[in-house]
């Protein structure tokens, strides 16, 4: 079928979160998000840049990822026609790094090539193994422990099948012991987001003795060789996020056996195209991964929720309910869970979720258009 990219509108939300989100980098309270419209023949197709508003999970922000899309992405494409939307990557592919904002753009470009030919998104990316995909929770690191078991009785009375924890120096060993005492056998993570060096392998091993199905991304966020060193030191499973950007880094990570684990973040790696070659080497090597999250809004989530189907996403990721961070969301219905914490998937085509372009016109702060000659 094929499309041809006539119109590009940029649109830079903002939405408070219900309750802030605190990693080793820093706390969020409020989400600067752009959404990507790629528009053909009158039909549009969405997607999100999932990075941060300041440089510190990656080098991406939402200020310079505008700054990128404008002055460089969107004119790489603009005009431009596809076969389809796996082919609009190596428009961008000049440009180094930068692939969260380059992936929002690659995947609008999914999106609206599976509106264009009817079908769910999920299906055109090759997935639908599985009907409904099995959900997990994300929790921030919280003011007291008290604070934190609340929110994990809340998140387990819900139906949440794994519960992962962020940590960071000051905020792990000790803590991860009092939630293992009040909850002995629910799946347990904890999540460092690059926080440790080498130099604490033997406080890190203190960590075997809780039972965690994994730690992710305990060492730097560009280090897979010392990720190899601590894993060969640990028990527990290491999951890799940050270090994962490319298909090759996959290979190389599971070469080297830097962990039993990956994370696969839709935007991270640049879109459709490179997570399901990242899924598909995971798959070769017996590597089971699970779908990670950005605090994104009901575009991105959807786009999640799509990414999950495949086959070899085998583990609850952090594709949670809209509720969980929105009072109110930009898609209506808004993601929610079943009470066995899984979310169902759907045949409408495209993302699959209806837009609330009222209220999405309501939060966005600035707006970009670029039409084709
Ligand atoms: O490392 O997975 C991460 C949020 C922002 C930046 C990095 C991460 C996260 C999460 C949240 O863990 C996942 C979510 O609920 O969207
Ligand atoms: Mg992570």
């Amino acid at each position: 079928m094929g499309f041809k990219i006539e119109h590009v509108r940029l649109h830079w939300i903002e939405m408070p979160l219900v309750h802030f989100f605190e990693t080793s980098f820093g706390r969020t309270y409020s989400r600067q998000m752009i959404l990507v419209e790629v528009c053909c023949g009158g039909v549009s197709g969405w997607g999100e840049v999932t990075c941060g508003e300041h440089p510190y999970y990656n080098e991406e922000w939402t200020e310079g990822a505008w700054e990128l899309l404008n002055a460089y992405i969107v004119p790489a494409v603009l005009g431009k026609s596809f076969e389809k939307a796996a082919e609009v990557g190596k428009c961008t592919a000049g440009m180094k790094g930068h692939r969260m904002t380059r992936g929002g753009l690659e995947a609008a470009c999914w999106d609206l090539e599976a509106r264009l030919a009817g079908v769910p998104l999920w299906k055109l990316i090759g997935g639908g193994a599985r009907p409904e995909i099995p959900c997990g929770v994300s929790i921030g690191i919280q003011d007291s422990v008290a604070q934190l078991l609340g929110k994990i009785h809340t998140e387990v009375d819900a139906g949440y099948q794994r519960i992962k924890m962020k940590i960071k120096p000051g905020w792990d060993v000790e803590v991860i012991r009092e939630v293992r005492r009040e909850f002995p056998s629910i799946l347990l993570m904890a999540d460092a987001n690059s926080a440790y060096t080498l130099a604490d392998i033997d406080h890190l091993k203190k960590l075997d003795e809780f039972n965690l199905m994994m730690i992710e991304q305990p060492l730097s966020h560009d280090e897979i060789i010392d990720h190899a060193q601590l894993q060969a030191a640990l028990d527990t499973p290491i999951c890799l996020d940050e270090c994962i950007r490319t298909a090759h880094h996959a290979e190389q990570a599971l070469r080297l056996k830097a962990g039993r684990i990956i994370n696969i973040k839709l935007g991270r790696v640049g879109g459709f195209a490179e997570a399901i070659k990242v899924h598909d080497i995971c798959q070769r090597h017996g590597i089971p991964v699970w779908c990670g999250g950005m605090l994104e809004s009901g575009i991105g989530r959807a786009h999640n929720i799509a990414l999950a189907t495949l086959p070899n996403f085998v583990l609850p990721g952090d594709v949670s309910a809209s509720r969980r961070y929105w009072k109110r969301d930009i898609i209506d219905p808004w993601v929610d869970i079943t009470p066995r914490g899984t979310i169902v998937t759907g045949d409408a085509p495209g993302f699959g979720y209806p837009l609330d372009l009222e209220f999405l016109e309501s939060v966005r702060t600035r707006h970009e258009s670029h039409a084709a000659q």
